[in-house]
């Protein structure tokens, strides 16, 4: 017993000691960029002895905040993937999981596999992380988060004034990969009803059965008769990553 007291006592001692160096080495900033040395090595893997890592022009701060990549030019982080295990490299600084590595926590679920069924990439606890769905009608765009982390935005055609999208805090209630809209006669694949009858939801653009698609110059635009089309591509991974009961907040 005695001997565990004196181990605390000791890290006690150091922990005393070493904060002041520690605050220091954390806030030092060797190359005057405006990120820390500790964040350029641990975080961001950029060169703490320079301040445009990639040599294009722009300092890594400056990239880091306009959403590019430190590393190679004219990539923004959403198109990366450095570790290759699903998630961009800005889905993960968001998140804050390893950028080089898939599996941050070690448990040995990739950060991907945790995130898309609903637990905490940083824990190897058991730990379940809320989803959620933001529809801002303003903006016409989609935003959907993971806890506190934004993992992306989509541009969105919401109701048009006669016809608009209901507001209100709903949920995913079903989920079907191909959904025939026996009043309008057209097909709405990736369809996730987010109103409680069932009338509205989530889709991909709509094509008829002649094979005519509802064009994607639409998005950015009220264009619906009240469901919410998100583009080819994106409604694929929203349905994906979205289970049902999923919060859909339309604002
Ligand atoms: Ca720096
Ligand atoms: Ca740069
Ligand atoms: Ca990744
Ligand atoms: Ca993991």
């Amino acid at each position: 017993m005695k001997r565990y007291f004196f181990i605390i006592y000791i890290i006690a001692g150091l922990l005393v000691l070493g904060s002041p160096f520690l605050v220091q080495a954390q806030a030092l900033d060797t190359d005057g960029d405006g990120l820390t040395d500790e964040q350029e090595i641990n975080i961001y893997y950029t060169n703490p002895y320079s301040a445009d890592t990639d040599a294009d022009g722009f300092t890594d701060k400056v990239e880091l905040d306009t959403g590019f990549s430190p590393h190679r030019p004219l990539y923004k982080l959403s198109q990366l993937d450095w570790d290759k295990d699903g998630l961009s490299d800005e889905q993960e600084i968001n998140l804050g999981t390893d950028l080089k590595n898939a599996d941050t926590d070690g448990d040995g679920f990739s950060d991907k596999i945790e995130v898309y069924t609903g637990y905490d990439p940083l824990s190897t606890q058991r730990i379940k992380v809320a989803k959620k769905i933001e529809i801002n009608l303003a903006e016409q765009e989609l935003s959907y988060f993971f806890g506190n982390a934004k993992l992306g935005s989509f541009d969105i055609s919401g109701g048009l004034p006669r016809t608009p999208t209901p507001k209100g805090e709903f949920q995913i209630y079903n989920k079907i990969p191909k959904a025939w809209s026996t009043r309008y006669k057209l097909w709405m694949p990736y369809w996730m009803a987010f109103y409680p009858s069932g009338l509205y939801g989530l889709h991909e653009l709509p094509y008829w059965p002649g094979g005519y698609r509802e064009g994607s110059d639409h998005l950015g635009k009220p264009a619906s008769h009240g469901c919410v089309r998100l583009g080819i591509g994106p409604a694929k991974v929203l349905y994906d990553w979205a289970e049902i009961g999923t919060p859909v907040i339309i604002y």
